[in-house]
């Protein structure tokens, strides 16, 4: 009779594949924190009209739209990776594990910000008492 051999679970090759291992740098892609989009928007919109004759008026909407928004994200990046190096530093112990062998998730945002302009106008011709015709 022999002894059971126990292999511990953080050794087999499925454990650290394994997406809910925090020390794969390719697991937990799907915590919510990673992927949160807030957004400041703000919309202002105009309206005019002229009468430019009693038969035709014209219509001017300008709007405009500003949005800066984050759209989450991350890299994982190597701890000796040219973006930590710089010209001509070792790198940086992400993890402080004392060496810069690991490769690390970091939380990489994109950032949009957009001035977005808009007009909407349009003719407007009476050509008789009660039929319009608008081009827009
Ligand atoms: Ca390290
Ligand atoms: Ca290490």
């Amino acid at each position: 009779m022999t002894a059971a051999t126990t292999v511990p679970l953080s050794t087999t090759p499925q454990y650290r594949a394994a997406t809910d291992n925090p020390a794969n740098p390719s697991a937990c892609t799907n915590f919510y924190k990673l992927r949160i989009n807030p957004s400041n928007t703000g919309n202002v919109r105009g309206q005019s009209r002229f009468d430019i004759t009693d038969d035709i008026t014209v219509t001017v909407d300008p709007s405009f739209q500003y949005v800066l928004a984050n759209g989450g994200g991350t890299t994982v990046v190597a701890e000796n990776d040219g973006r930590l190096r710089g010209l001509s530093g070792p790198g940086v112990d992400l993890n402080g594990d004392g060496d810069l062998l690991d490769s690390v998730r970091l939380y990489t945002p994109n950032i949009t910000n957009t001035h977005r302009y808009g007009v909407i106008s349009s003719v407007i011709y009476k050509v008789a008492e009660g039929h319009t015709v608008r081009a827009a």
